[in-house]
């Protein structure tokens, strides 16, 4: 399948990695670059010098292109920013804002600029400050999300915008990747997907809970305070949720989340954790290698789109 995704990146199948924070790391990104796909780096809210390590590393495991998302609220986003051109890296995807102040670094150093929207308005802000392609998340994603669900969300910023679009939120196998290409996506991202899978560095008992999880089992915390983000259901978004309904402020409830992925995904604290994973979570019941997700995802999408 060509598109003009898999033009712009170099890349076989037009899949992407989501930059996941903390789970997002070289193992990850060189594993699904490795198999065909564009691996990323998740910025998160690391050191500059953390991530340029975590792409040295990655460079050891592929020759194959892969990226660094940009997240827009970290303290150190402006020297991830700064990282990247110096390290050479193909393309950045941005989350969690806007990433104008970067843009014109980014272009005039060669590095492909996608950012990830969660609005009409911002896919269209983003071309007009020159972005190489967006991708359209909708909330049925795990993390930080919007209030579009992926099958509104990707088709209007289709019509809004001339670059291509890559679609997020929902997919998770080639069924979920052939819709999306109706829809007009040239490529998708996929996250929870990737979180089970077997290079993915993360505890084993988020993966379980990945594997375990049924359709409902995922809820939106932080909907009263502005910063909504999906997680599987535990002791911590229950307590979250009830004194979010109580009235809790923003510092209570940052309190109680501070340090929450890092629980998850290292230390594998299923109760207290932030257990961030999308909708289609339910859809997932095994681990399985980056290279048999991609192929799999890709050769089922093929044959779907030619029935
Ligand atoms: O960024 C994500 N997903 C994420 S980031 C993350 S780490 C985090 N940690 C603590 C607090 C917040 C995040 C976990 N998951 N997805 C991309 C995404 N971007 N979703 C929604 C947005 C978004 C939302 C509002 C982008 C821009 C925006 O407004 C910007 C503007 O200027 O209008």
């Amino acid at each position: 399948m060509k598109t003009r995704i898999t033009e712009l990146l170099g890349i076989e199948y037009p899949i992407i990695q989501g930059g996941m924070a903390w789970v997002a790391e070289h193992k990850l990104a060189a594993a699904v670059s490795n198999a065909g796909g564009f691996g990323l780096i998740g910025g998160a809210s690391a050191s500059a010098d953390i991530i340029r390590e975590e792409i040295r590393k990655a460079k050891e495991l592929t020759d194959k292109p892969f990226g660094v998302n940009v997240m827009l609220m970290s303290p150190h986003a402006d020297e991830v920013a700064k990282v990247v051109v110096e390290e050479g890296i193909k393309a950045v995807t941005t989350g969690a804002g806007s990433p104008e102040k970067y843009m014109e670094m980014w272009k005039e150093a060669g590095v492909k600029v996608i950012p990830v929207v969660a609005s009409v308005a911002l896919a269209k802000r983003m071309e007009k400050y020159g972005a190489d392609a967006v991708v359209a998340e909708g909330c049925e994603s795990g993390g930080h999300i919007g209030s579009q669900t992926t099958m509104t969300l990707v088709p209007q910023v289709v019509d809004a915008v001339s670059i291509p679009v890559i679609a997020a939120g929902g997919v998770a196998d080639g069924r979920g990747m052939a819709a999306a290409m109706m829809l007009g996506a040239e490529a998708v991202q996929v996250g929870t997907r990737f979180v089970a899978s077997t290079e993915a560095v993360v505890h084993d008992n988020y993966k379980e809970k990945i594997v375990k999880a049924k359709d409902i089992d995922s809820e939106v915390t932080g909907m009263s305070n502005g910063h909504p983000i999906r997680v599987l259901r535990n002791k911590m978004t229950r307590e979250y949720l009830k004194m979010e309904k109580e009235g809790a402020s923003f510092e209570e409830l940052e309190y109680l989340t501070l340090g929450s992925l890092r629980k998850a995904v290292v230390e594998g604290d299923v109760m207290n954790g932030s257990l961030m994973a999308g909708q289609i979570a339910g859809m997932i019941h095994d681990i399985k290698s980056c290279k048999e997700i991609v192929e799999e995802m890709n050769a089922q999408a093929e044959k779907l789109m030619k029935l």
